[in-house]
């Protein structure tokens, strides 16, 4: 059976781009409140320890929200939180490893920023792929050309027929959102499931209004799909 997820709005942490004095935690649940429907918590430094207190503290929270938490790339770190997944990099452990590993009916995802990649995680079987960077980001140093939203619909292409979901990610924010989902919209109009921010919502003041903003744009959206 095929999990039931929403993509929507999946919310990418990054504790360094909270405002100065915002707590990450209710942060986290004020983006929760104003329509986040996924999670990912994504720490590049953070120690171990630290790691997993910070993934259970979320996990209580999106709990709350009945809203799946994902873990970057820590297959370790999802284990010990009994988190709902896993998202992995095309340079992180590979799928069917982290496939092994997980409990069943986990959800794996791989970024993709190329019809390659694509190809990969349809044989792989994963549950989502993020793509990106759609736009230019200061969130994190990219290592490949920008997709751009026309490069997104592309890639959606090469999803049809296997039921696979997809996020766009990478410098979207409300005042370029509608533009990224009606420009990445596939040959044969398969739109995206949701996107995937981190500093529009991270680094707002106010992350309910951030949240909201951008769940209404998208289901506006796919309302007139
Ligand atoms: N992967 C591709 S771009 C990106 C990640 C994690 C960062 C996106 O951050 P922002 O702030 O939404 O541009
Ligand atoms: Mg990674």
């Amino acid at each position: 059976m095929s999990k039931q997820i929403d993509y929507s709005l999946y919310l990418v942490t990054g504790r360094e781009l909270l405002p100065p004095g915002k707590d990450y935690y209710e942060s986290l649940e004020e983006s929760l409140q104003g329509g986040v429907t996924i999670v990912q918590i994504r720490e590049k430094v953070t120690e171990t320890r630290e790691f997993v207190e910070i993934a259970a503290k979320s996990k209580a929270i999106c709990d709350k929200y009945n809203v799946p938490l994902i873990i970057n790339d820590r297959v370790d770190v999802a284990l010990a939180v009994n988190a709902s997944g896993v998202h992995v990099g095309q340079t992180d452990m590979p799928v069917d490893v982290v496939k092994r590993l997980l409990p069943i009916g986990s959800i794996v995802g791989v970024s993709c920023n190329n019809l390659d990649h694509v190809k990969v995680a349809v044989n792989d079987g994963v549950d989502y792929i993020g793509i990106g960077s759609v736009w230019s980001t200061k969130t994190k140093s990219l290592t490949s050309p920008l997709v751009g939203v026309r490069g997104v619909g592309v890639l959606l292409d090469a999803l049809e027929g296997t039921g696979i979901k997809a996020v766009a990610i990478g410098g979207i924010k409300s005042t370029n959102l509608l533009r990224t989902l009606y420009g990445a919209v596939s040959q044969i109009g398969h739109i995206l499931d949701g996107v995937a921010v981190v500093s529009d919502i991270v680094a707002s003041q106010n992350p309910q209004n951030a949240a909201a903003n951008l769940s209404a744009i998208i289901h506006k959206f796919k309302a007139q799909k």
